[in-house]
């Protein structure tokens, strides 16, 4: 595929609701979409990084120095044949992984309208819905907290995951599983512990949870594996595992019992693939995390997420439980059985509404061979 064009536009989205974890309280979400055109095509790609470094070290504002003065002159012109092809075009660019995510997309996307495939076929998914959750930020009390779930069952979500840090953890999780005994029920701390205060969780360990997401330091493998060791309930692993070596270091030092995939973290879609092999062979069920993606990065995540080994439910949830306006035309809703349907059309399946990117739209440039 002969790279034509690359347009790069930073976006800032308004949330429905503020979503507040242990790094932060988010009222919008930056992101980048990523345009290729090439050979009459255009793919679209999403890169998840937000404005602050708060979730990983990469912002908006880092990964557009990385898209604009590094990833797009080694592509623009060239032809890059597959996604493999891209990453080992990229292999000298340390890091930077939701940069190089956000570009295999829109290469994956380029492939399959080429090729008239849906991404889930292109990757091997066998199901055409997928079974999805919601993840419920910080609220002012546990009695709010418990509302605010009450209200994501009404609207049909069948598992909740509940976002934690220090001094606001036990009491809410426990409020919200008095209030539903039997609900799929699971925890994210975003890093928030130390494997001192993690001492603080342990009443966790009676609650029946799914699992306990991300405790411990982004860049730890090694006191996850000391906590898993004390705990009944999975650990998951999220930030902890960048690439498919730390997937493995992490099964091979047990320092979890679940991993969620998301394909900007890793680096790309094809490192998501490589991580839910590894997991499959070993029976570690995998599920597909969100970075509050606009319509175009949800799609990605369904057509990842309708692979076998993702047997947890995701965080892919309904278009309107993040943006009452989007910027593809085509909207996520949830099913009356708390999954979403795969997109079937090529690629990844979605269009860009061109009046709601201009609304959107902080800074645009299109980048073209020198
Ligand atoms: O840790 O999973 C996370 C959102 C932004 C950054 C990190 C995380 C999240 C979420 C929201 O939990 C998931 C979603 O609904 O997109
Ligand atoms: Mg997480």
């Amino acid at each position: 595929m002969k790279i034509e064009q690359i347009t790069l536009n930073l976006i800032r989205m308004p949330l429905v609701a503020p979503f507040e974890t242990s790094f932060g309280r988010e009222t919008e979400r930056e992101c980048i979409l990523i345009t290729i055109r090439s050979e009459g095509l255009t793919g679209y790609g999403e890169c998840v990084a937000d404005a602050d470094p708060g979730y990983c070290y990469e912002t908006t504002g880092t990964a557009w120095h990385i898209l604009h003065d590094f990833i797009a002159p080694l592509l623009l012109g060239q032809d890059v044949t597959d996604p493999a092809d891209f990453q080992r075009r990229v292999e000298g660019i340390r890091g930077h992984n939701l940069a190089k995510a956000g570009v295999e997309m829109a290469l994956w996307d380029l492939i399959g309208k080429r090729e008239g495939k849906a991404l889930r076929e292109l990757f091997g998914g066998v199901h055409d819905k997928v079974q999805v959750g919601v993840s419920v930020g910080i609220q002012a009390s546990p009695s709010a907290l418990v509302e605010t779930v009450d209200r994501y069952l009404a609207d049909g979500y069948r598992r909740v995951k509940l976002k934690i840090k220090p001094g606001r953890d036990v009491a809410e999780t426990s409020a919200v599983r008095a209030a539903h005994p039997d609900l799929r029920l699971q925890v994210d701390a975003n890093s928030a512990y130390t494997l001192e205060t993690a001492e603080a969780l342990r009443p966790l360990d009676d609650l029946n949870l799914l699992l306990i997401e991300q405790p411990l330091f982004e860049d730890d493998i090694w006191d996850h594996r000391r906590l898993q060791a004390q705990m009944k309930t999975p650990i998951c692993l999220d930030e902890s595992v960048t690439s498919l070596r730390h997937a493995r270091y992490a099964l091979e030092m047990q320092a979890c019992r679940i991993i969620n995939i998301k394909a900007g973290r890793v680096g790309g879609l094809s490192q998501a693939l490589a991580i839910h092999d590894l997991c499959r062979a070993n029976d570690i069920p995998v599920w597909c995390g969100g970075m509050l993606e606009t319509g175009v990065g949800r799609a990605s995540n369904l057509a990842l997420a309708a692979l076998p080994g993702f047997t947890l439910p995701g965080d892919i949830s309904a278009s309107d439980r993040y943006y009452t306006r989007d910027i593809t035309n085509e909207r996520f809703t949830l099913n009356a059985d708390s999954t979403i349907d795969v997109p079937t059309a090529p690629g990844l399946g979605v269009t860009i509404d061109p009046q709601a990117l201009k609304t959107f739209t902080l800074k645009e440039t299109e980048l073209t061979p020198q």
